[in-house]
């Protein structure tokens, strides 16, 4: 098929996923048009993938830059030019409406084009819940040909705050399980060195100071252990205030954004994710697939992503007493942390591997693409 992939070129998890998405796509034979404002990190140059730059135009009339017209206008460039069958829209604001508009600007040959969209948390969580933008969500995901969410969480948040006529269909995150892979990581340290690992936007929504401050609580019975922060954003300041406060400073690294995050989950030991919510927990999957166990919080969908006690632990947001007693008690037992290293990596694999999810996005475009228009 001929499929446009549009979304966030950022660090964040949908862009990971779109991208990681159209590779996977085009590695099966699919012709795979990513259109977004910067080249997403993660897309590699490779057969079968055509990355189209939006350019957004700053006249100083506009006080912010219309940057959804300009991809609607991109999108129906590349629909018409390139014969697409698929639109996939990360978002449904701005990508969803955009590939909306975009469809109603195609000539009389595209009329076949239909629109999916993939739901990866915020636009339920924050977008569509302010009213501001509660109408346009709720448009965009009724209008749409096929709507899919990266979790039954997140199927069932959307059915609470928008009513839909229909529910979401599931499709879960996945990982490529070549590259992140258990092969060449870390052993466990004799030495009591343990590599506890954070990757995030440093949003609110993480709880990076809870992250210090189980850190905080984990060094105390195991002073060798040190804590990478991967990542930036809004709360990474006060988060390096909080572990000084702690008394720790010396023992957090914060590593800034990192390329090669692959190698960064096999060098670690164990992986922090202790937010509010999330809708899937990407990051605790890729950690997982490499080796690397967990301990998350029991909230969202990380609820479908980690099997309790096996390739990590779900603890009470916010429940720091809890969450570090976990931590320890996975690194301070080497046969304990070799059997969750290689049951995260194994679930991972069975559950979430590429090979597995992938065919379900066919299956589902398959559908969308012969569905009568409504
Ligand atoms: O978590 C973020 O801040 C980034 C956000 C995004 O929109 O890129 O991630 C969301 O989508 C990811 C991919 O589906 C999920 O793995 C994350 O759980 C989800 N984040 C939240 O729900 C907070």
């Amino acid at each position: 098929m001929k499929i446009g992939i549009s979304c966030h070129p950022t660090h964040g998890g949908s862009g990971v996923v779109a991208t990681e998405l159209a590779m996977a796509l085009a590695k099966r034979g699919h012709e795979i048009h990513v259109v977004s404002e910067k080249r997403p990190f993660r897309l590699v140059e490779m057969h079968n993938v055509h990355f189209h730059q939006v350019n957004v135009t700053d006249y100083p009339l506009f006080k912010q830059p219309p940057s959804g017209l300009c991809l609607a206008n991109e999108l129906a460039e590349v629909a018409d030019e390139h014969k697409l069958d698929i639109i996939h829209a990360h978002y449904a604001i701005p990508h969803a409406i955009s590939a909306m508009l975009a469809r109603d600007m195609l000539c009389e040959c595209s009329s076949h084009v239909r629109i999916v969209t993939t739901l990866h948390g915020t636009d339920i969580t924050l977008v569509g819940s302010d009213r501001n933008f509660y109408r346009i969500c709720r448009y965009a995901m009724q209008k749409c040909h096929g709507l899919t969410t990266v979790s039954k969480w997140l199927a069932q948040q959307t059915m609470d705050t928008f009513k839909l006529d229909k529910t979401p269909h599931v499709i879960p995150n996945f990982v490529d399980c070549d590259r992140f892979t258990p092969k060449q990581r870390i052993a466990y340290p004799e030495d009591g060195a343990f590599r506890i690992l954070h990757a995030s936007n440093f949003r609110a929504v993480k709880r990076v100071f809870d992250v210090v401050r189980v850190f905080a609580e984990v060094h105390k019975q195991l002073p060798n252990a040190k804590l990478i922060m991967v990542g930036d954003g809004p709360d990474h300041g006060r988060a390096r205030e909080l572990a000084a406060e702690l008394g720790v400073c010396d023992s957090v690294e914060f590593a800034g954004p990192q390329l090669n995050i692959e190698q960064t989950y096999r060098d670690s030991h164990l992986c922090l994710l202790l937010s509010d919510y999330e809708s899937f927990g990407l990051a605790a999957l890729e950690a997982m697939a490499s080796g690397t166990p967990v301990v998350v919080s029991k909230a969202g969908g990380l609820v479908e992503v980690v099997d309790e006690g096996q390739s990590g632990f779900l603890r009470p947001v916010g429940d720091i007493a809890a969450m570090a007693e976990a931590a320890v008690s996975v690194l301070d037992d080497r046969a304990t942390w070799q059997h969750m290293s290689q049951a995260a990596a194994r679930h991972a694999r069975e559950q979430f591997c590429k090979d597995k999810i992938i065919p379900l996005y066919e299956q589902f475009y398959e559908r969308v693409a012969f569905k009568p228009e409504q």
